[in-house]
């Protein structure tokens, strides 16, 4: 039996393990292992593991002091299968990112400055950097307030996370084909990454309204399969390699909003159908509401000005992205709202 010090915090619509490096087995290989005893995976129900049988709460992350300048913690997302031997580095995670800051004052990596205390994170697997307002009191961490978001019950203190430079993060750039419209299987299709590889595509050109539920749409074998028929030829296209074995791109079908927002979105994530949307995957998803010629332009609803807010709507509610454009059109930077929680302080234990 191995063990280690975590502690378990719900970070966004997310929730998942976080630990401090120096807790971990030192080698991938035999950190990989240990997590995947940790969620008791691969199961489909993770029955003898931490787990909750649903990649949203199949989580961990690695966190360090940072030895860059500027720069409070180092923080590394490691997404671990559910029913499969498989960690995966190769995406990153914003709503996991909500629980960075709370957990690195927790631990004594940082201390906290009065009523806020801004952390800036290095996102290790996008090189890039976020910057988390936690709030704090008497030198701790507050976790209750008024904040609220879609997906998670009741209220709780903001988290306000704003990203920069989040283009190209995985992909090389914002558009790794150079086009607003790719032709895969003659359906038209935007491949972007601003924060988070995302093929966005019509859901009326997948068959669907896009208003079912999640439930309904994980049921339909015949959307899966066509997702996964164009995912696995957009992967190469993103530079992404071969997409068999990982977990981007995300799959973001868009119809027009029907609750007063922007957009409306379906996302699988990519075999998964998400609850509600990620949150980098919503800065993208926001992103190519911007892009002219991508099915998300022609039916999204825009504010005017430089700084704007888009409600995206998803399965249970809207992810609100305030984007900040600059003069040539591109995003500068997004900012989101989340909310986390300390659940669980111990240690944890693999077979
Ligand atoms: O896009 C799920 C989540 C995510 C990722 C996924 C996320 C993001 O909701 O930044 O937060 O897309 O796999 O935790």
């Amino acid at each position: 039996m191995s063990n280690a010090p975590c502690m378990w915090m719900r970070g966004g619509t997310s929730k998942g393990g976080y630990f401090l490096e120096k807790d971990l087995p030192t080698e991938p290989k035999d950190r990989d292992a240990f997590l995947l005893g940790v969620m008791g995976s691969p199961d489909p129900r993770q029955i003898d593991g931490m787990g909750g049988a649903d990649p949203l709460t199949s989580k961990v992350a690695v966190v360090r002091p940072s030895a860059r300048e500027g720069v409070d913690v180092d923080y590394l997302f490691l997404q671990v299968a559910v029913d499969r031997n498989l960690v995966t580095d190769a995406q990153n995670c914003g709503n996991i990112l909500a629980g960075i800051g709370p957990f690195a004052i927790e631990r004594g990596l940082i201390p906290a400055a009065g009523a806020e205390t801004d952390v800036t994170v290095f996102m290790e697997n996008t090189d890039q950097i976020a910057i988390a307002k936690v709030q704090t009191s008497n030198g701790k961490v507050v976790y209750t307030g008024e904040a609220e978001i879609d997906g998670v019950p009741g209220s709780a203190a903001p988290v306000a996370i704003t990203f920069k430079d989040t283009a190209g993060s995985t992909c090389g750039a914002l558009l790794p084909t150079g086009n607003p419209v790719d032709i895969i299987d003659g359906i038209e299709v935007t491949l972007i990454d601003n924060g988070m590889p995302s093929v966005i595509l019509r859901a009326s050109d997948m068959g669907i309204a896009g208003t079912e539920s999640r439930e309904e749409l994980e049921a339909n074998a015949e959307l899966k399969q066509k997702l996964e028929n164009v995912r696995l030829q957009a992967g190469p296209l993103m530079n992404l390699g071969d997409v068999t074995d990982k977990t981007v791109p995300k799959m973001c079908m868009v119809s027009p909003a029907r609750e007063g927002g922007a957009i409306s979105t379906r996302t699988f994530i990519p075999h998964r159908c998400h609850a509600s949307i990620g949150v980098l995957g919503a800065v993208t998803a926001a992103t190519a509401c911007l892009l002219k010629g991508s099915p998300a332009f022609e039916i999204a609803v825009l504010p005017d000005g430089s700084r704007k807010s888009l409600r995206i709507e998803h399965p249970i509610g809207e992810t609100t992205v305030i984007l900040d454009i600059a003069e040539t059109g591109e995003v500068e930077s997004a900012a989101i709202l989340r909310t986390a929680r300390k659940l669980f302080d111990g240690t944890v234990f693999a077979p």
